[in-house]
């Protein structure tokens, strides 16, 4: 069968909707007697809740109630906690005593932390009566630093959880010690993964509604995983889980913190319950800055130990993760650990992290959770090496990459990586960056003290993806010819819609334009484990592939025998399902459709053409690529301009090409967001001072140059379609390519490393802080 769709550029389906405002988000939709509810925060980052008086704000017009913790307590188990394991199994780690409950009963532990909740008639009624409600609270001293929080006579988060350590990993193989014994040297560099904040277009956002047909709730949410969502309101609820029915409408944005079960989520369903009344809840852009977790924050140690020739003999990691106040997927630090090594053949290795409770906001996924970490602290130590040995930072690369012959690849920290070459997407780069015009100008710029300084950075990542344990598809033919299709997975602006019906409409033979995909709905799609990790094409697509692949199949049996022919001899042919070498003799798909749900259907073929599969991958999957930044730094005012940027991404089997591009652009800018710019910061008492978009800053469009992607091609044997994920792949590659880049501009001031964002302060202090006598100019 001829692939006409499967690689071509197309149009996204979902687009028109968007671009039209004709879609429907949570805040869209409209119930009669529908209420809202405004909750009341902690303005502590620590303290005890001696009282909650409503008196005052049941007094106000509009608001219908005031519940507190206790209030709640008893119709409620404590939340979910993080159970997803990093192969998808779910073994928790937490202890009972580090349980909460969705409304804070007697103590909080970060600002922002619901303890109250208002229902009102209007949003402002219930705001209205937010502020009105007191809390006799008795602040106690509180942690934000994960080193004074593992110190004696820190103040301790929960009684279960010694030095407030909430987790150690560590990975280690080979003799680390010997080979750091024998190094010509050592290379070593602390390093900050920073706090960062998800800030998708569209807030965190539920409503809650009885459901008359399950006499339980429908839940509409905002998220990533209605299927994870159903499951942990289920449990807190302690609900049957065909009496829950989650449905994520249009999503705007996810960025990996619209994943897991919220306090939110559960309260408002809880209340919905109990009130039987619809309720809903939109996020306020303040509460997403401490009510919505945030991703990275980490300290990291790095040594390598290297030999004369720059071959990296060991490497030894050190993680502090800042977990924030409760434990909430904190099995994303141990992926960092897994992916310790990169893109380099090292055998000995010495990786630890502890995983620290602070009085923040809990820290949980954001876009690449815990791989763009690992590839930032790898590929900032590779450029130190090359700084100290002296030599250029692509040869020390060249130098200890893993060959092409050396896949499948058991790395030393437990992962088998599938395919790779490493080196091929690290020339192409170089070569498109024109990389020796390049230094030729960067040297050109010294000599003639330029005020604009101009850097090269380059980074090599490979990613660990495609989670399992399973995705789901469906596909159903209608007796018409249309066709519908299920997912397990759910877009929040990856465009699965486009890819799933390109991959349909090759193995059916039908138009594009006559594909619905449908996702999002407990109720409709099969069980699913939504989208995070870059999992839905590798894992989800695969599934759709094979259960079109199935319906063709039968479809071809209905055509033979409708074709009396045998079913060896039906093809799909343009369109058409037909007798090989008889192109007269064919059938389209509609008219098949019609005799599979209607009368005279051959003897032992049953009714109907559809079918659903299961896909299980049987491992993970490993993108790689290499980027190459471009800054300008201004020698007067330290800021950097990102003048070029190139990236080489290998996804494996692209399927819609415009897709990745969208996903590659996408990654950039929030990599270099992180380089760059983005930082949630709190002061010593735990009060957060990035607590608006006025803070915390987010890149814009002319803080961009036009993105020049480019690929390389190196198939997956792990699944039919050959593919890897890519919705992360860029944002781990961008980071450290800037920052790699910025540190080579400042070269010339003996500058070695800096810590993110390098805002422009941070590198005009760099560049004062240098020794008159060597500050070029
Ligand atoms: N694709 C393709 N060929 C490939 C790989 C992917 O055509 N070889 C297409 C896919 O069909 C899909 C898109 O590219 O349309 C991304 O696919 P995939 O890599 O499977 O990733 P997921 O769809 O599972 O997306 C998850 C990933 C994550 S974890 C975060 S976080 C993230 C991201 O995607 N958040 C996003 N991209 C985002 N994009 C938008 N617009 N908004 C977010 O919140």
């Amino acid at each position: 069968m001829a692939s006409k769709l499967l690689g071509a550029r197309v149009k996204r389906k979902e687009d028109p909707r968007l671009i039209t405002g004709t879609s429907q988000y949570v805040a869209d939709i409209a119930l009669p007697g529908l209420l809202h509810v405004v909750f009341v925060r902690s303005p502590h980052a620590h303290a005890r809740i001696r009282g909650i008086d409503g008196s005052a704000a049941l007094r106000h017009p509009g608001v219908v109630a005031v519940v507190t913790g206790s209030d709640l307590k008893p119709h409620c188990a404590p939340l979910p906690i993080a159970t997803v394991s990093a192969e998808g199994g779910g073994e928790s780690k937490a202890e009972a005593g580090r349980q909460h409950y969705p409304l804070s009963v007697d103590r909080v532990r970060h600002v922002g932390e619901a303890v109250a909740a208002v229902i009102g008639t209007s949003v402002e009624a219930a705001a209205d009566g937010a502020a009105l409600v007191q809390v006799d609270w008795e602040p106690l001293p509180a942690v934000v630093d994960p080193d004074a929080a593992m110190a004696a006579g820190a103040p301790q988060l929960f009684d279960d959880a010694p030095n407030n350590i909430e987790h150690k990993q560590v990975i280690k193989a080979g003799d680390p010690d010997a080979a750091f014994a024998k190094a010509h040297r050592v290379v070593k560099q602390r390093m900050n993964s920073q706090r960062l904040s998800g800030v998708p277009l569209e807030p965190r956002a539920v409503l809650a509604a009885p459901d008359p047909a399950s006499g339980g709730l429908v839940v509409w949410s905002t998220h990533q995983a209605p299927h994870v969502l159903r499951g942990g309101l289920a449990d807190a609820l302690r609900m049957p889980q065909n009496q829950i029915r989650v449905i994520a409408p249009e999503v705007g944005g996810g960025f990996g913190v619209k994943f897991g079960t919220y306090p939110e989520d559960v309260a408002v369903a809880a209340l919905a319950r109990l009130r039987r009344v619809p309720l809903r809840w939109i996020e306020t852009r303040a509460e997403h800055m401490s009510a919505t977790t945030h991703g990275r924050a980490h300290t990291t140690d790095m040594e390598a130990a290297v030999d004369a020739d720059g071959r990296i003999t060991a490497l030894r990691m050190r993680v502090v993760a800042d977990v924030g106040a409760y434990p909430i997927f904190t099995f994303i630090p141990d992926l960092t650990l897994m992916m310790g090594v990169g893109v380099y053949r090292v055998e000995n290795v010495d990786l630890s992290n502890i995983c620290v409770f602070t009085n923040t906001t809990p820290v949980a996924a954001y876009r690449g959770a815990g791989r763009p970490e690992a590839a930032y602290y790898l590929e900032r130590l590779v450029d130190c090496v090359a700084a100290e040995l002296g030599k250029p930072p692509e040869e020390i690369r060249r130098k200890n990459f893993i060959p092409p012959g050396a896949f499948p690849y058991a790395a030393p920290t437990g992962q088998r990586y599938d395919s790779g070459e490493y080196d091929r997407a690290l020339t192409r780069a170089l070569t498109v960056a024109s990389h020796e015009a390049l230094r030729a100008e960067q040297r050109g710029r010294i000599d003639k003290d330029d005020r604009k300084l101009l850097g090269i950075g380059m980074a090599c990542y490979v990613e660990m993806c495609g989670f399992g344990p399973f995705e789901s598809a469906l596909v159903r033919v209608e007796p018409s010819g249309t066709v519908t299709a299920l997912t397990g997975t759910s877009p929040h602006g990856q465009g699965h819609e486009t890819t799933f019906a390109q991959i349909i409409a090759d193995q059916l033979g039908v138009d594009f334009d006559k594909i619905v995909v449908r996702h999002g709905d407990t109720s409709v799609t099969p069980m699913g484990f939504g989208t995070g990790g870059s999992r839905s094409l590798a894992v989800g697509g695969s599934a759709m592939l094979q259960a079109a692949g199935k319906v063709q199949e039968k479809a071809r049996r209905i055509a033979a025998s409708m074709l009396e022919a045998a079913f060896e001899d039906v093809e799909v042919n343009d369109g058409r399902y037909q007798v090989k070498g008889a192109p007269s003799k064919s059938l389209t798909l509609a008219k098949i459709a019609e005799h599979a749900y209607g009368e005279g259907l051959a003897p032992g073929i049953e009714p109907a053409l559809e079918a659903t599969e299961y896909f299980r991958p049987p491992q993970l999957v490993y993108p790689f690529g290499a980027h190459v930044a471009v800054v300008e730094v201004d020698r007067d005012t330290g800021r950097v301009t990102l003048r070029d940027y190139i990236s080489v991404d290998d996804c494996g089997t692209r399927i819609s090409p415009m897709l990745v591009d969208g996903q590659v652009h996408g990654g950039i800018a929030q990599g270099a967001a992180q380089a760059l710019l983005e930082e949630v910061r709190y002061d010593e008492a735990g009060q957060l001072m990035t607590g608006s978009l006025m803070d915390y800053a987010l890149p814009h469009a002319d803080d961009l140059p036009s993105l020049r992607t480019d690929q390389t091609v190196t198939v997956t044997p792990f699944n039919p379609l050959g593919a890897k994920g890519i919705g992360e792949a860029a944002t781990i590659g961008s980071t450290p390519a800037v920052v790699n880049a910025v540190v080579d501009a400042l070269r010339p001031f003996g500058v070695r490393h800096l810590d993110m964002p390098l805002r422009p302060e941070r590198v005009w202090r760099a560049m004062q802080a240098t020794a008159s006598s060597r500050r070029p100019r």
